[in-house]
């Protein structure tokens, strides 16, 4: 039956649940004899009826690229995704990601109705509920806390949320500060280096398709990278006219095995690589001097003493490199300058010292004057028109005026300097072990049980316990692991069916926006999280309401489009729907900091110490830098050029009592620089078919990758008498620094896990790739069979293809469901910024 059907003969085809109904959402493992019926039609369907299909401009969220895409749709069904030409970024490519992201939608095992807890958190007894009852319990435990001045105990934990307008909204107009989200699990390190150096963007915007020599450390954008996809469409156009691609990778990902050259260095010492080839460009004379005493806030002679002490001598003995190769990949990319970038990603800065690493390596930039050019560290991507660039229906509430230690710590002060990026993996052990009482915890697009460190023993723990956590509201679109820990599950929209202005760094360095449209409704009680909260919002009195004064987020939508000019004879709103991208009609934004203000720019400023302000109320506003006698705008740090040295890093870290001269420098983090031999670096990497966590539960993405062995060296593994398949137990040990430091060998977790043997890894490094391991999630996301009646809450047909199909099943002699490593890696936040250390993990192994 299609989904056409489930919506037109409505009650009597839908699940069995009634009202009231209370089930049990356990997930059991009943197995089922594996059947041969396949029902693939949708390909099939496609070439049949390509007539009468409707393209539906919209755009993918199966990961953080967010390409343009359209939504085959005919007669109320989805048959396909397809890339969309007009987007700038992506240019009509998608990834497989893209294409299994579909089946999300008819998901038999979706939720497609409110559920409220009855019994213990975490016993998994659910009663079927209304949306009306839904949003009333929500409000009346807000309203609870606004009524008792204590707003700061609502708290919003949201992961990929793409609709911050209006949740920030939301928070906002009850008065809390305390939002949670994942970016210090993920890209901290990165953003903050971007902003001490170029203080323009949080990430670069490389122009790949005119580059010669890109040093790549740590980032894997043929299979991930939060641009992967754009990258990689310029990549392959630059490799065609000889672009030369080296890579630092600790393993051989699929990006490390197409590079032109691929060296695993030590983890971590990427930081001492970067600065032992700037001191070889120095040594050779080939900096860019000119854009060195133009743009760079130090004398070459100052950079000439900075990186003295780094030589590729040390480098070599540190990374295990050889000091040929440094010498000669440095004077390889900087022979080729400006058309040469060095960038980063998770391989880098996920460690303690994560930001100086990532600092060192765009230092590079500045030497060779790649920064800004084309084919160059090029960014502009922040110029991009944002959904920050649109209206906000009035009245707007006023942002809260106190912060708490939860979304905003002390001890961390550079994670929310630049751009809200928290140190949420600390929040919970907070919760257990500071005084902050929190009432209302709301969940949107987060499994922290599964994608946190510690998150399915120290997170779950806190989420399981009441007098902590007395009330959860989740919005998902399963019944995933953090669902599991709610009082109230919240059926969500899909990304195929729901509203948001969205837009990522522009890859063509002009700026765009997009905007992400239903294509199909949402089943069921299913509803867009924006308009669930649209509703509860109107149930908290006048001082609340007054701020949801629409009828839904279409609407919300619609008004913020509102300012856009005509085009094609259409209104704003009219035009994004049809063609889904609207592209600014301007030049590519190349070396932004060289332009010259205008006058207009220039009205009421002033200049001192050769800066260009424009009073403002709080604090003067920089705007530009005097370079002889001409107003340029400079970059967006605080002496408007390249920084070296950051006085920002100096003074922070001067107020925690830490030594920094506020030049980037190299200092392994103590766990690995005291790694004793038999101890190896526990790393972790993501598939090129899976995203995070929301992934698994899509059939055709989980059908190529459900196993996850852990990546050992043949050398290592022939000591401890390992073979490929081999059961072995990871130990893990929690850091010698930072937060809850131990040098007894306190001791995270133990795991076991099967061995993949193979060349492509550093002999001190074990590798296990995250998003699989899950506990809920559905019989695909299990790896385990069992009859769908089993599990009532969701669409009653089941899908022919997964009924006794799962031929992973351990039960037939599969691998299962695969392994989260999260137990064992232990919460780690580096200095200043809280960045997770992800990949700083000591551990011990053996075969059992
Ligand atoms: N070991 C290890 N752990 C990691 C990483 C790693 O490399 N190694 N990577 C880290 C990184 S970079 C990040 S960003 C984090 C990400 O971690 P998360 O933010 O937790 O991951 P996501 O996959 O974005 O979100 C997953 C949740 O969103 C739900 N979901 C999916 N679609 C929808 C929807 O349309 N609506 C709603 N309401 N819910 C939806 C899923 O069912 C799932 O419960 O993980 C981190 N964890
Ligand atoms: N397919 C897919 N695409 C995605 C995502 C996804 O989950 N799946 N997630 C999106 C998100 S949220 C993010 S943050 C990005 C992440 O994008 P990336 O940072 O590119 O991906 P990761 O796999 O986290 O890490 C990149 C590489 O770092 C290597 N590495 C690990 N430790 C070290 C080390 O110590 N040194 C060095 N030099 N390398 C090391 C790993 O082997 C891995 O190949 O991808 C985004 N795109
Ligand atoms: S890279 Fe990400 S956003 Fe782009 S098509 Fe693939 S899954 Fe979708
Ligand atoms: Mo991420």
């Amino acid at each position: 039956m299609n989904r056409r059907d489930f919506i037109k003969t409505g009650a009597i085809s839908i699940a069995s649940l009634q009202l009231g109904d209370i089930i049990s959402l356990i997930p059991t493992a009943q197995a089922d004899e594996l059947k041969n019926i396949s029902n693939f039609q949708t390909l099939n369907t496609l070439a049949k009826n390509i007539k009468g299909i409707e393209k539906i401009p919209s755009v993918c969220l199966n990961c953080s690229s967010v390409c343009g895409m359209n939504v085959l749709v005919k007669d109320g069904e989805i048959l396909g995704v397809a890339g969309n030409p007009n987007d700038p970024n992506a240019q009509g490519k998608l990834c497989a990601k893209a294409h299994g992201g579909v089946s999300a939608v008819n998901n038999p095992e979706r939720i497609v109705y409110p559920l409220k807890r009855v019994g213990k958190r975490g016993e998994g007894l659910w009663k079927r509920i209304t949306m009306e009852e839904a949003y009333d319990t929500i409000a009346q435990k807000i309203k609870k806390n606004l009524d008792a001045g204590t707003p700061e105990q609502v708290v919003f934990h949201q992961g990929r949320n793409k609709m911050g307008d209006i949740t920030g909204r939301f928070m906002d107009a009850i008065g809390s500060p305390v939002i949670l989200n994942h970016r210090g699990l993920c890209s901290s390190n990165k953003r903050a280096a971007n902003y001490t150096t170029i203080g323009d963007t949080s990430w670069e915007t490389l122009d790949a398709s005119e580059c010669k020599y890109l040093l790549n450390f740590g980032s894997n954008f043929f299979e991930t990278h939060q641009g992967g996809l754009p990258l990689l469409k310029r990549f392959v156009e630059g490799k065609r006219k000889g672009l030369k691609l080296v890579t630092f990778d600790t393993r051989l990902s699929n990006t490390a095995g197409r590079s032109d050259e691929w060296f695993a260095p030590f983890p971590s010492s990427e930081g001492i690589i970067a600065l032992a080839m700037a001191n070889v460009i120095i040594e050779k004379k080939l900096y860019d001097k000119k854009f060195i005493d133009e743009w760079c806030n130090i004398s070459l002679d100052e950079i000439i003493a900075f990186v003295k002490p780094y030589t590729p001598k040390y480098a070599s003995e540190v990374s295990g490199l050889s000091e040929e190769d440094i010498r000669r990949v440095a004077i390889e990319f900087a022979s080729v300058a400006p058309a040469c970038a060095a960038f980063t990603n998770r391989g880098s800065q996920a460690h303690q010292n994560g930001l100086n690493n990532d600092r060192s390596v765009i230092i590079l930039n500045a030497l060779v004057g790649s920064i800004g050019k084309k084919g160059g560290y090029a960014f502009g991507g922040s110029k991009s028109k944002s959904h920050k660039s649109f209206p906000m229906p009035s009245p707007i509430p006023p942002k809260p005026k106190f912060t708490t230690d939860l979304e905003d710590p002390r001890l961390y002060p550079l994670s929310n300097k630049w751009q809200k990026m928290r140190v949420s993996h600390l929040a919970f052990d907070k919760l257990k072990n500071s005084g902050q009482k929190i009432d209302v915890y709301m969940s949107y697009t987060i499994s922290a049980p599964q994608t946190w460190p510690e998150g399915p023993t120290m997170t779950v723990d806190v989420l399981k316990d009441e007098s902590i956590v007395p009330f959860h509201a989740c919005s998902d679109v399963v019944y995933s692991e953090m669902a599991h820990y709610a009082d109230i599950i919240l059926p969500d929209a899909t990304y195929f069916e729901r509203y948001t202005i969205e837009g990522r760094n522009a890859y063509e360095l002009i700026p765009y926006f997009a905007l992400r449209q239903p294509a199909v409704e949402p089943p069921y009680d299913c509803e867009n999280f924006a308009d669930t909260l649209i509703k509860v919002g109107q149930r908290l009195g006048s001082d609340v309401s007054q701020y949801f004064a629409f009828d839904s987020y279409e609407e919300f939508i619609k008004l913020r489009f509102s300012t856009l000019p005509k085009r094609e004879g259409l209104s704003g709103f009219e035009y994004m729907k049809k063609y889904g991208v609207w592209v600014e009609d301007k030049e590519k934004n190349y070396e932004s900091y060289d332009k010259i203000l205008s006058k207009k720019q220039l009205e009421g400023s002033f200049v001192k110490d050769d800066i260009i302000y424009i009073k403002k109320k709080d604090k003067d506003k920089a705007i530009g830098i005097m370079k002889d006698s001409i107003a340029r705008k400079g970059l967006k740090t605080p002496s408007r050029k390249f920084e070296i040295y950051s006085s920002t890093i100096e003074n922070t870290a001067k107020s925690l009592g830490i030594k920094d001269d506020g030049m980037p420098h190299f200092e392994m983090p103590k766990s690995l620089k005291e790694i004793k031999e038999d101890e190896l670096v526990l790393t972790t990497f993501k598939w090129n078919v899976h995203t995070q966590a929301r992934t698994t539960p899509q059939k055709y993405l989980t059908e190529i990758v459900h196993d996850n062995p852990v990546w050992i060296n043949t050398a290592t593994a022939k000591k401890l008498n390992i073979q490929n398949g081999d059961a072995m137990e990871i130990t893990s040990y929690r850091p010698k620094s930072g937060f809850r430091a131990s040098n007894n060998d306190e001791i995270v977790g133990t795991m076991v896990v099967q061995a993949y043997v193979t060349e492509g890894i550093h002999p001190q490094v074990i590798a296990i790739s995250n998003s699989l391991g899950m506990n809920f999630g559905g019989r695909i996301a299990k790896g385990t069979n069992g009859k769908k009646d089993n599990i009532p809450a969701f669409i009653k047909e089941d899908d022919l293809e997964l009924d006794g199909n799962i031929w992973w099943d351990k039960k037939y002699g599969g691998a299962g469901n695969g392994y989260n490593p999260n137990h064992i890696i232990p919460i780690n936040p580096a200095p200043l910024v809280g960045m997770q250390a992800w990949n700083d993990t000591i551990c011990k192994i053996r075969k059992v």
